[in-house]
């Protein structure tokens, strides 16, 4: 029996190794490890066997059972393997993975953020789904004014409901910061806000600005003008000027509008980039500051229009259609 057991091992490993297809080894596990198998047929078979050869068999048979299931075991991942697809040359070539880049307006806040930081300014903060006070009558614009209209906002649940409306203007973190410190104060702000505006060239209907407001005593127009040329001069180069013509904005006064000049290929224009003022003492009281003793003055830039300005973009539109082959150039 001993010579029998021997040879069926043998012929069941040459079977095994000679499968080549993963769905043919259950029938091969059925055929000499399965309930019918050969070697359960030997084992049955023990009992015929003379009781001095009994432990030998026995232990013969054990020894070819599991030397038969580990072999299998191993012949069954290895066909896994070839199942799974051709092994890894680890030589060949990576596939490089394409690297992406900050974002042209991303690039521009930071680089604004680092000039005015550098001046003193501290960042301040606001939401985006702001409440009419912070939006309007905080800001001294009051009820009926034609700026609080449907078709100049976008109001949540129509302007009957006229509750929350997404901000308009990063004028709305001067009201907060100044009812959450007290002055003197210098601190700018930086985020999206929304207009309902028809998309062309240099407008959009989601856009950045970036807010500057200083309140303290004796605050002067020539604290903002000197302010805005430093800021030109860091941002554009020491060639960089501003001018302010006189503007109207309901939350300053007197109000400016702020140009400056930049090298546009090659030549040198003015360009609006935002308004500007002394903060209008109604503000300053709306929040509880004393305007008898606290001047301020303000401003508020597209970040947009600078960045298109800095790196002569021509179309807002270009910002957000998000073709990642016009925005690598500004990487
Ligand atoms: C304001 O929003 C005032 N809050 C600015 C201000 C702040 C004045 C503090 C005084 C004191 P204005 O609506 O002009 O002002 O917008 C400011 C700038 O935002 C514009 O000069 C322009 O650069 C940019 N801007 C306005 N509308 C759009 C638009 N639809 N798309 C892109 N940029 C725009």
């Amino acid at each position: 029996m001993l010579a029998d057991i021997e040879a069926k091992e043998r012929a069941a490993l040459e079977a095994l190794s000679a499968l080549t297809d993963p769905n043919a080894l259950d029938a091969w596990k059925s055929t000499y490890l399965g309930p019918q198998g050969a070697l359960r047929e030997f084992m049955q078979g023990l009992k015929s066997v003379s009781k001095e050869l009994k432990p030998a068999v026995g232990a013969r048979l054990n020894q070819c059972k599991s030397a038969l299931e580990a072999a299998f075991d191993e012949r069954k991942n290895n066909l896994g393997e070839v199942v799974k697809g051709p092994a890894i040359d680890v030589t060949e070539p990576g596939v490089a993975l394409p690297q992406g880049c900050r974002h042209v307006i991303a690039r521009t806040i930071e680089e604004i953020v680092d000039v005015f930081a550098r001046m003193g300014f501290a960042i301040a903060d606001g939401p985006e789904l702001e409440d009419e006070w912070h939006n309007f009558n905080a800001l001294n614009i009051p009820a009926g004014h034609p700026a609080r209209g449907p078709a100049d906002n976008f109001y949540l649940g129509g302007a009957a409901a006229g509750k929350l409306l997404l901000r308009t203007q990063t004028s709305t973190v001067q009201i907060r910061a100044m009812e959450s410190q007290k002055p003197p104060l210098k601190v700018i702000a930086i985020g999206r806000v929304y207009r309902p505006d028809t998309h062309d060239a240099t407008h959009y209907s989601m856009f950045h600005q970036v807010e500057g407001l200083c309140i303290d005593r004796g605050v002067s127009m020539v604290d903002l003008k000197t302010t805005l040329v430093q800021f030109a001069k860091s941002f554009f180069g020491p060639e960089a000027e501003v001018r302010m013509r006189p503007s109207f904005f309901p939350f300053t006064e007197p109000s400016a509008e702020l140009d400056m000049k930049m090298r546009i290929k090659g030549e040198w224009k003015w360009v609006e980039l935002g308004g500007c003022g002394m903060v209008d003492p109604n503000v300053l009281s709306a929040v509880g500051i004393d305007p008898e003793e606290w001047t301020g003055f303000a401003f508020g830039l597209g970040i947009e229009r600078v960045a298109m300005r800095r790196y002569g973009i021509t179309d807002i539109r270009l910002l957000f259609e998000n073709d990642a082959r016009f925005l690598r150039q500004f990487a």
